[in-house]
């Protein structure tokens, strides 16, 4: 697999600053290097720069930097849609208002190349809030909604060349809802599968099926992997910590599925604050999770096995 890693050093969908310094803490914990000893070939294309803010006039007047989010999602899903033209993208944040633009820029690629796409979120929190419903103003809390062509993003933010189905999203890991997002996730068929979910079935069960949709759909996958998807003991580096996350076992068991999987197309590292992080802890852990995702294996396993 041709692994191209794409650093985007946004911070500003946070409120807490320090997640433009992401890329760097993947490439200094060795993300590249750990590819590559797996027998992939890796590109580091580099850091996107900052796009100038564009002019933003909203109702809402909690929204923090809305201009510059909008630029920032035009740039990436640019990107994203010109990298995946072949080869494996792999986008290091940054904070979570990079999906915006990566998975719209995936979905375009995907509707030209006539394959359904489908987005795997792992994450604490749904970001479904849109530019009316936000309370936080912090544009981290809102990619889905947007991909997913939810209404009142037009003509704030760039047009979808391809809206994803929200049928083909699935969720998992969730534990922070906010009122407006449960009502909105609520009119949607978005799977969104909570901490209780994973506690009652376990996370394989979940994951299997999503999967399975995927594979006979003949589909392609994006995963979009927060830092709060994981428990704030194994995964401290992170603005919005939330208590009773993934374990290190269950995250490792759900990059190993998809690997065996052989569906992923494409991966978003987000929400890694490494201001806030001990010793680079997060960061190494966000390293192994991919090497799991991209076939790091104890023993051999059959293929496809999930
Ligand atoms: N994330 N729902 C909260 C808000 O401020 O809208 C938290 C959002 C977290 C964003 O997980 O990337
Ligand atoms: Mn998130
Ligand atoms: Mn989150
Ligand atoms: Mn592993």
């Amino acid at each position: 697999m041709h692994c191209k890693l794409i650093g985007i050093p946004l911070q500003d969908g946070a409120s807490r600053l320090g997640c433009e310094m992401g890329p760097s803490a993947l490439r200094t914990a060795g993300l590249a290097d750990a590819l590559v000893e797996l027998g992939h070939e890796v590109s580091d294309l580099g850091n996107l720069s900052a796009p100038e803010a564009l002019a933003f006039e909203h109702p809402n007047p909690v929204l923090r930097k809305p201009g510059l989010i909008s630029a920032w999602t035009r740039l990436i899903a640019e990107t994203a849609y010109q990298v995946s033209a072949d080869g494996m993208p792999i986008f290091m944040g940054g904070d979570h208002a990079l999906s915006a633009g990566s998975v719209s820029g995936i979905a375009r690629r995907a509707q030209e190349l006539g394959k359904p796409l489908f987005v795997l979120w792992l994450d604490a929190h749904t970001d479904f809030h849109t530019l009316e419903t936000t309370t936080s103003g912090n544009l981290h809390g809102v990619p889905v909604a947007y991909f997913t062509g939810r209404p009142g993003f037009a003509p704030h933010f760039p047009e979808l060349a391809a809206p994803v189905d929200p049928a083909n999203v699935c969720m998992i890991g969730i534990r922070s809802v906010d009122a407006a997002e449960r009502a909105s996730l609520r009119q949607t068929q978005v799977t969104v599968h909570d901490m209780r979910a994973i506690d009652e079935y376990g996370v394989a069960v979940l994951l299997r099926s999503f999967l399975q949709k995927v594979a006979d759909a003949g589909g392609m996958l994006h995963v979009s992997l927060d830092v709060d998807f994981l428990d704030p003991a194994i995964g401290p580096a992170v603005g919005t910590t939330v208590p009773g996350g993934a374990t290190f076992r269950e995250a490792h068991l759900v990059m190993e599925m998809l690997h065996d999987s052989g569906l992923v197309t494409s991966l978003d590292l987000v929400e890694l604050n490494p201001f806030l992080d001990e010793r680079g802890r997060t960061a190494n852990m966000l390293v192994d999770l991919t090497a799991s995702l991209m076939g790091r294996t104890v023993m051999d396993r059959p293929t496809r096995s999930y």
